[in-house]
């Protein structure tokens, strides 16, 4: 018999109670979902010569003129929060370009309409733009599973159908699975098995650093030392493996299960006869925590972790989280990354509809959706749900039942989790690879050989039309194709075929839906307690 143990994420808990972040919902409104303690705003930049004449760091010049709209506002303030941390080091004249500098978070005391305050503030002359501290979710859920007739073995590859799909394992509807609908990998490992020297990002819920499955796969700053400074002088004192953006300190560990999973998607230790295999192989892994115990994050931490991981030499970042809220904040971060040179991937996420979720809505984004084990968009996950679709899709790859590492036992490994964000992981691990093979290929050179290479019409004709469509994208990631590209001369053709299907921008398509959106939002947290003892920070 299977039992499941559901970690779904609770608007309840949304509605009811959230000690750690403040957080409100406006759900029967909209399906905005904010922080209710604090805004985002974004200041005008200063005259640098009104500085320099009035001795003041620009820093300081900035708190005065927050501190100046409250005080107008009769706003009493609790703490200012400069957004991105200055990093002297690197990006510094980008970093100006995109006016880092001039984002802060005020938090305050009492209760506002936080929409009517952001208002109220951008009346100020001095101010931007200002806007809430917009929150969004893992693109995922998990699931426990207790196998009832085969015998486990201590080879767990056989699990992995999104690197080497058997036709063994059925979808979450009850069809059959098919042989070779997988990321195809085994092929794609001859061409390239990785870098040492390619740096990925996971801005998730943490890591659990001590994992066997995953030794010596974390990224280490070597330039930095635990000393209680900032030794390199990046903004941030002490992050020996990234940073921990929801509780603001350098403990990366995972305190919610979700990245875990996708740490050892994109990389656990493969061919070790332990655990699981990686898709990539060799990249190291940079820890960037912006999801909380609930796998639920803030945008304001979304776009620092950005800043970070672009910084700190991350050419690929993964976001396998989004929020339903559009962003001027997440945006510009987004593009900072962005011109940085880094290939940003994220989820299209799980409610079986067209709507638009960011990161992945924006156009620097490789947005990435879910397929189930017979090659079809998944429409329902192992939890319910289904994989988003919409004008901004790029690909699509292994979403549903994705088996991986446990982020509270080592040797437990009968952990899956379901969601776009296990499809996000694997086009990570494809762009990783991608540069491994030829490090000095750009974002966009990337995402073209990712979109060239996939395969088209893998799934219902219905909607799998040919070229790019708006349920696949440019279809499902291959990795050996992706790895073998300018090799096929097939590619191209293919490629004119299916741009012109994605200017048409298709209209809507009476389609018969495999499945319902299911109760996703229903209370259902079994292990809650144990995540509270965990917790970190604050
Ligand atoms: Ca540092
Ligand atoms: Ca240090
Ligand atoms: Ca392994
Ligand atoms: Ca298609």
């Amino acid at each position: 018999m299977k039992i499941f143990f559901t970690g779904l994420i609770s608007l309840a808990v949304y509605v009811f109670f959230f000690p750690s972040h403040n957080i409100v919902t406006r759900e029967n409104v909209s399906k905005s979902l904010f922080a209710n303690d604090h805004v985002i705003i974004k200041l005008k930049s200063i005259d640098k010569t009104v500085i320099a004449a009035s001795n003041k760091e620009n820093s300081s010049g900035y708190e005065e003129i927050l501190r100046n709209i409250a005080g107008k506002l009769d706003i009493g303030i609790k703490r200012i929060k400069k957004l991105y941390p200055t990093d002297k080091v690197h990006f510094v004249e980008l970093a100006k370009k995109y006016e880092l500098e001039t984002y802060y978070v005020l938090f305050f005391n009492g209760k506002y309409d936080i929409p009517k305050l952001c208002n109220k503030i951008e009346k100020n002359n001095s101010v931007d733009f200002s806007e809430p501290d917009f929150i969004g979710e893992a693109g995922a859920e998990s699931s426990k599973y207790t196998r009832e007739t085969m015998v486990p073995n201590d080879e767990f590859y056989g699990r992995q159908w999104g690197l080497h799909n058997d036709g063994t394992t059925s979808t979450s509807t009850g069809r059959p699975g098919k042989k070779g609908a997988d990321m195809n990998v085994e092929k794609g490992w001859d061409i390239d098995k990785g870098s040492e020297s390619v740096i990925v990002a996971l801005l998730d819920s943490g890591v659990k650093l001590d994992h066997p499955d995953l030794a010596g796969r974390i990224w280490v700053n070597t330039k930095e030392t635990r000393n209680g400074r900032d030794d390199d002088g990046n903004g941030m004192i002490d992050d020996i493996n990234g940073w921990n953006f929801a509780y603001e300190n350098n403990d990366v560990i995972d305190d919610a299960g979700h990245g875990t999973n996708i740490a050892g998607t994109v990389g656990a230790v493969t061919n070790n006869a332990f655990g699981y295999a990686g898709l990539d192989q060799r990249c190291k892994l940079m820890i960037c925590k912006d999801l909380d115990d609930e796998n639920l994050g803030q945008y304001s931490w979304w776009s620092s972790a950005l800043y970070y991981a672009a910084n700190n030499g991350a050419k690929v970042i993964n976001m396998s989280e989004g929020g339903f809220d559009y962003s001027k904040t997440l945006d510009n971060a987004i593009n900072f990354a962005y011109d940085a040179g880094c290939v940003i991937v994220a989820s299209m996420m799980n409610k079986n509809n067209n709507d638009k979720y960011y990161p992945g809505g924006f156009k620097n984004v490789i947005a990435v959706g879910a397929t189930d084990t017979d090659d079809g968009r998944c429409r329902e996950f192992t939890w319910g749900g289904g994989s988003n679709w919409g004008k901004h899709i790029c690909v699509v790859a292994p979403g549903n039942r994705i088996y991986g590492l446990d982020y509270k036992d080592n040797d437990n490994f009968d952990v899956y989790w379901s969601g776009t964000s296990q499809a996000t992981a694997y086009v990570t691990g494809t762009a990783s690879l991608l540069l491994s093979q030829d490090p000095n290929r750009s974002n966009k050179t990337i995402r073209e050989i990712i979109s060239k290479t996939a395969k088209d019409q893998v799934g219902d004709p219905r909607e799998d039309t040919p070229g790019w469509d708006e349920y696949y994208g440019w279809g499902r990631v291959d990795l050996y194709a992706a790895l073998n590209y300018g090799n096929n001369p097939t590619e191209n053709k293919q490629d004119e075929k299916g741009q012109e299907s994605k200017d048409e921008n298709k209209g809507d398509k009476n389609l018969e839906q495999g499945s319902q959106p299911a109760k996703a939002d229903e209370p259902n947290k079994p292990d809650v307690d144990d995540k509270r003892a965990k917790k970190v920070g604050r």
